[in-house]
């Protein structure tokens, strides 16, 4: 079972503080599911040597996935991809002038042979790939696929209660 209360088992990147605001959605997830995970900027241009170590250190320091958020010329998790076999999940955070589109378009259109899981643009995106980062965990630890289980469950009463105005 995996020990998800100390050793980092998800990692959290992003190319700048200024995707935090996105970037927040996946930590509380993580949070909320007591999920031990660790969260630093990273940019892959302004930081290329930390973006390699970071890389080539995640399996060895026992990550289990890399969930990277970038927005302006959003190669971050494509270059992390290329350094290391640790799952990486690409969030697109929405960028000044194309509100995103081209960073969803550059996280999801890796060449074969180097994949990058990609989700949707901004908030969504950030929380569903932490949801996605605790399904890998889940499938070799049961009580942490209990909690997914019940999370789910929640979602959906809280679907069926819903009402419409009359
Ligand atoms: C990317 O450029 C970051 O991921 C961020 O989304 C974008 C803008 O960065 P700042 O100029 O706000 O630092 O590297």
């Amino acid at each position: 079972m995996a020990d998800t209360t100390t050793k980092p088992l998800i990692g959290v990147v992003m190319g700048s503080s200024s995707d935090w605001d996105v970037m927040q959605h996946a930590v509380a997830i993580l949070k909320e599911f007591g999920i031990a995970h660790e969260a630093q900027v990273i940019s892959a241009h302004r930081m290329p040597d930390q973006m390699f170590a970071y890389a080539e250190s995640a399996r060895t320091r026992g990550l289990r996935a890399i969930i990277a958020g970038a927005g302006g010329a959003a190669h971050l998790p494509g270059m992390i991809a290329a350094k290391t076999i640790v799952p990486v999940l690409g969030v697109p955070v929405p960028s000044k002038y194309l509100r995103g589109e081209d960073s969803l378009l550059s996280i999801a259109q890796m060449p074969k042979g180097i994949p990058v899981s990609t989700f949707a643009i901004g908030e969504a995106g950030a929380a569903n790939a932490a949801l996605a980062a605790i399904a890998i965990l889940a499938t070799t630890d049961d009580k942490l696929a209990a909690s997914l289980e019940e999370f789910r469950a929640r979602q959906t009463q809280i679907a069926i209660e819903m009402t419409l105005p009359k």
